[in-house]
């Protein structure tokens, strides 16, 4: 924790939409009355039918229910496109870098407008309907945007799957919300190596049962890939032969919008849904606050459509709100390590939002790298994923910024839909390290485990005890599972998963999940799917998997993998394993670490006792606690003695 405290510049005070005054009487309006509040800030997105009614919600046990504007009608597609066309048609809507320096392209508002009406049309002459689910498995290309906007504009509802993913995991995807129609490229191209993305595609397909009816293909790379005729298509082919106008379906406001896989710590990762008008009433109205986004701003946000950021900060915020929106298809070190800030020259790019292990590895290669361009158009900059430490927080805001543009550490999840807790660039003073305090409407608490409501300076675990308009409104096809998960463990409020500290001026710092998620790269690990991959493979008995301090990552994986009878624990199998669990997930799950325990610690009713092994991957043996009701106490000693050491 660092107690420097930077205040907000007096330009900032005066030239943003809100200054401190102007904050505590905007929160004081959202809390003491939210009907009055998002009845008026409902307004800034066009609705078809306006809503007569606002907010209305439970928490209680047993009938959670959120609905948001119910009886208003509205589509995303037409809020996100067609309303700009009169005003900003000509004004460029999206500008695409792509992973090679020389490739880039800029799309206005009439263009997408042209797209999205051509792959909605696309879509529907083969079948899609609103409420059908569409999974999208694609590169950070235009199209990426082309298909969610498509979708939205039908009331379909899409599933991005990260093309990162394996063909088992976007398998289990397809099955799970039942689409039938999936749209990829032939391949991606990320630091200038090819993602076979096409070939995992139909990897996965071969374990659907039933299958699915369509395949539409984007010409990324113009590789060869295997066309099942009757089922797959290419793009652009099928573009060429529909018309560019597509009436906008009208979408109720709690009508799905989409589904978005995302790691918990039990089971199988659960589709998170989120629907139309509060979505994107909260995406939007948080992309112009927090981000202070001013008509004519060019705002870059590097993360993956494929993770809930790129959803609400690339795509639906930002065109919502007729901004320029650049998308960026490579990663932060190809060519090299200045590639951030030579896109930043070159778009002239004025805001700037990245994940804190990006600015940690960056920060290796040293100041120079970022010194050799200007970034004089740059003004904000944003963080989000995993707390930020504040000499990470300090070398962006020194060396990136140049100490004149303050940082939105910005806290939320998949579940939240936008951001919850942050700083407001004119109103907040900024601490390194604190996501500072809650945005409009949004109500956190400080609990205990027993779920007492902790007052003043604290730290506990983070609940929201009231809902937001762009909260998550159930796990796809398990309401239960949804209660269970985030309304179970303190009956009444939404349960984050994560720690926090509350400061004396009542700053919110998190400090990370308290359950069993990991959080790697800003990417969520549910612990429970590495073990399950692990056992999966046939010399595994028997496996848990921890996160630990990670000095780039955040987090990394460390898994205790106890053998088969018989098998030898060799060089050669850590690596397979490593291998089989980057094939069974996706190389984002790769574990950095991985100890052969011939026993693990465990209760005498067989419970893997986690807390031990966390503490023994942290390097913290003096603090393991009570290790006597182990069934073998004598296992610690050995995997402490065979602690793996970081690379
Ligand atoms: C948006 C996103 C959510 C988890 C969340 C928390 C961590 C995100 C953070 C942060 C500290 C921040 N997290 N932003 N922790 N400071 N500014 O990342 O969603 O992928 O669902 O992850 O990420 O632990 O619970 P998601």
């Amino acid at each position: 924790m660092s107690d420097k405290i930077y205040d907000v510049p007096s330009e900032w005070a005066q030239k943003a939409y809100v200054d401190d005054a102007h904050y505590q009487s905007m929160y004081a309006a959202s809390v003491n009355d939210p009907n009055a509040f998002w009845g008026e800030h409902g307004k800034r997105i066009d609705w078809f039918t306006p809503y007569t009614k606002v907010k209305n919600t439970s928490f209680d046990p047993g009938h959670v229910s959120i609905k948001w504007f119910e009886d208003g009608i509205t589509n995303v597609a037409y809020n996100c496109v067609d309303r700009h066309l009169e005003t900003r048609g000509d004004q460029v809507a999206i500008i695409w870098e792509g992973d090679s320096p020389d490739e880039s392209r800029n799309i206005t508002y009439r263009e997408l407008s042209s797209e999205v009406n051509k792959l909605a049309n696309v879509l529907r002459n083969r079948g899609v309907e609103k409420g059908d689910r569409v999974t999208i498995y694609l590169p950070m290309i235009p199209e990426a945007a082309f298909a969610m906007l498509a979708c939205a504009r039908l009331g379909a509802v899409h599933s991005i799957v990260f093309g990162g993913f394996s063909p088992d995991s976007l398998a289990g995807r397809v099955a799970d919300c039942g689409s039938k129609c999936i749209i990829t490229a032939d391949e991606g191209l990320r630091g200038g190596r090819k993602v076979p993305l096409k070939a995992n595609v139909d990897a996965a397909i071969a374990q659907i049962e039933g299958g699915v009816d369509h395949v539409i293909v984007v010409r990324r790379t113009g590789g060869k890939v295997d066309m099942t005729p009757g089922r797959d298509v290419y793009y652009d082919e099928a573009c060429a032969m529909v018309t560019d106008e597509c009436p906008a379906e009208h979408v109720h406001a709690e009508d799905p919008l989409f589904i978005l896989y995302t790691s918990g710590s039990t089971g199988k990762p659960k589709g998170v849904l989120h629907t139309t008008g509060g979505y994107l009433v909260y995406a939007s109205m948080t992309h112009q606050y927090i981000f202070d986004y001013h008509p004519g701003d060019i705002y870059w946000c590097t993360a993956d459509v494929g993770w809930v950021t790129g959803h609400s900060y690339i795509v639906y915020g930002p065109l919502a709100n007729g901004a320029t929106t650049l998308m960026f298809e490579g990663i932060p070190n190809y060519p090299s390590v200045s590639r951030f800030w030579d896109v930043i020259d070159k778009h002239q790019v004025n805001i700037f939002y990245t994940a804190p292990t990006a600015i940690r590895s960056l920060m290796q290669a040293g100041e120079e790298p970022v010194k050799r361009t200007s970034r004089s158009s740059l003004r904000l900059l944003g963080s989000v994923g995993e707390p930020i430490n504040p000499e990470a927080w300090e070398w962006y805001y020194r060396v990136v910024g140049e100490e004149r543009c303050p940082i939105v550490d910005t806290w939320w999840q998949t579940e939240t839909g936008g951001i919850l807790i942050t700083p407001l660039p004119g109103a907040t003073k900024l601490k390194p390290g604190s996501a500072t305090r809650p945005f409009f409407g949004v109500l956190p608490e400080v609990v205990d485990a027993e779920g007492k409501v902790l007052e003043g300076a604290c730290e506990g675990n983070l609940v929201i005890a009231d809902s937001w308009p762009g909260q998550m409104r159930t796990v796809y096809g398990d309401h239960e599972r949804f209660e269970q998960t985030y309304f179970s463990t303190y009956p009444g409020k939404y349960f984050t998963g994560d720690g926090c500290r509350r400061d004396a001026d009542g700053f919110y710092w998190i400090t990370g999940r308290v359950d069993d998620v990991i959080n790697v790269s800003g990417h969520r690990m549910g612990t429970a799917e590495v073990e399950s991959a692990l056992v999966a493979h046939p010399k595994v008995s028997e496996a848990a998997v921890v996160g630990f301090p990670h000095d780039i990552k955040g987090q990394g994986i460390y898994a205790y993998v106890t053998l088969m009878d018989g098998q030898e624990p060799t060089e050669e199998l850590r690596k397979e394993l490593v291998n089989w669990v980057r094939r069974e997930i996706g190389p984002i799950a790769s574990p950095d670490l991985i100890q052969f325990a011939p026993g693990l610690p465990k209760t005498r009713s067989g419970k893997i006792m986690r807390r031990i092994l966390r503490k023994i991957a942290e390097d913290q043996f003096e603090s393991l606690g009570d290790t006597s009701t182990l069934a073998d106490p004598g296992v610690v000693e050995d995997l402490i003695h065979n602690r793996q050491n970081k690379r």
